[in-house]
């Protein structure tokens, strides 16, 4: 089972290897200068569930991630990558080759700079820049980079596709499971737009129009207002008017917030702050400025922000495979071991798939073990299932 995986892009500067550290605890190299970031920095950031461990008594025993007093911390793959600039897609700056890195990403978090101070090519700007040009140039870069990613070495492989006599969708997934993109998705593009039926006569506008479709439906690019802790709040209400679904955080604070806790001078990240007698004046001040800033109404912290990408932008629900039936085991009596992120309207066949393809293809029944009650190939899964799968293999 293949981890859930976000990108983090945006152009040079605006916080997403700080970002990239909050998410994932890993020290990513940070820098007041424009490609601070080389090569892409991967790491692995949790989301959490309730653990279903409780109503056995039992503790449970993860092959991933972790889980402490029944909180199950899930991993997610996070990626960061160098900053895009205006001409990427054609070969600019860094940014380009980078993105083969979130190809397959789940979703994107299109880091920006709310607080206007990065010029695009991401050096300080002392005039304030738009955020919201700014938003417009990375999303575009990411379609061009898209399109111009499908539509390369297209004649001849669409030549060849046409020549068998079988329907786009089959060679058009040679071209796109390598981004992530498997047969439901690409039918889901394909159906919510007019593409040409024979694959020699698409053109540019198909392209730009597929990758378009592709990041509207299948990988969602979700827009994250970095630094806002510097951010005019005139600037915040209106990209939230343009944006409806935009969100803010500060990377810089959040690590300053685990600095302090590391130092013991914070108890928590839970509001209102404890602060300890030991925490100097110009602590004291610092920290209540990021203590104002994170009880704004808008603000998000990155590790909320994964959650609502996984959970709400993804749709994905936890369900927990086991062998056992009743006391929710593996064949070697490991509790619990596997706890899957898959989409919502995922059935007992298609998660027996996920475990492994001759469990489905051997599939003859499946178990809800909560409710104690057999369930068919095609009955939907529910947050938090805990399913065994009967299979002849
Ligand atoms: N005020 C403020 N500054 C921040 C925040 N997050 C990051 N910064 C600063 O912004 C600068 C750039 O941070 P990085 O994380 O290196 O940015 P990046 O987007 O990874 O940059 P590249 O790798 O060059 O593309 C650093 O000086 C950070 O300290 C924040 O939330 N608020
Ligand atoms: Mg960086």
């Amino acid at each position: 089972m293949s981890r859930v995986k976000i990108g983090l892009v945006g152009k040079p500067n605006v916080g997403k290897s700080t970002l990239f550290s909050a998410i994932t605890a890993n020290a990513a190299e940070i820098g007041n200068y424009p490609f601070t970031t080389l090569k892409p920095n991967a790491g692995v950031g949790t989301i959490t569930t309730k653990c279903p461990e409780v109503e056995i008594g039992k503790n449970c025993n993860p092959r991933e991630g972790s889980c402490e007093e029944g909180i199950r911390k899930v991993p997610i793959e996070v990626i960061d990558v160098p900053g895009l600039i205006e001409g990427a897609s054609s070969g600019k700056g860094m940014g380009n080759e980078f993105l083969e890195n979130v190809k397959d990403a789940d979703a994107i978090l299109l880091v920006f700079d709310a607080s206007g101070r990065t010029a695009m090519d991401g050096t300080t700007s002392e005039v304030p820049i738009d955020p919201a040009r700014e938003i417009e140039m990375v999303r575009s870069e990411l379609y061009k980079w898209l399109s111009s990613r499908l539509s390369r070495d297209w004649d001849r492989f669409a030549k060849k596709e046409d020549s068998t006599g079988e329907k786009a969708i089959k060679g058009l997934l040679k071209k796109t499971s390598s981004l992530g993109i498997g047969e439901k998705s690409l039918s889901m593009v394909l159906n919510s737009g007019v593409f040409p039926a024979k694959l020699s006569l698409w053109g540019e506008s198909d392209f730009d129009d597929f990758a378009k479709k592709v990041f509207e439906i299948v990988k969602p690019i979700v827009l994250v207002g970095n630094k806002v802790d510097s951010a005019s709040e005139e600037t915040v209400t209106k990209l939230r008017s343009t944006y409806p679904e935009i969100l803010f955080t500060s990377g810089g604070q959040e690590l300053a917030i685990s600095k302090a806790i590391e130092n013991g001078i914070l108890e928590g990240r839970s509001l209102p702050f404890k602060i300890s007698d030991r925490a100097s004046e110009a602590q004291r001040k610092a920290l209540a400025k990021v203590e104002e800033v994170m009880s704004r109404e808008y603000y998000t912290s990155p590790q909320q922000i994964l959650t609502k990408v996984v959970l709400s932008k993804l749709d994905l629900i936890f369900v927990y495979p086991v062998y056992d039936e009743s006391h929710w085991t593996d064949k070697e009596g490991n509790v619990l071991p596997d706890c899957f992120l898959v989409p919502r309207g995922t059935t007992a066949i298609d998660l027996a798939f996920k475990v492994h393809t001759e469990i489905g293809n051997g599939f003859i029944k499946a178990i809800d073990c909560r409710k104690k009650r057999i369930i068919g190939r095609d009955h939907e899964l529910q947050d938090s299932d805990v399913i065994s799968i009967v299979s002849k293999s």
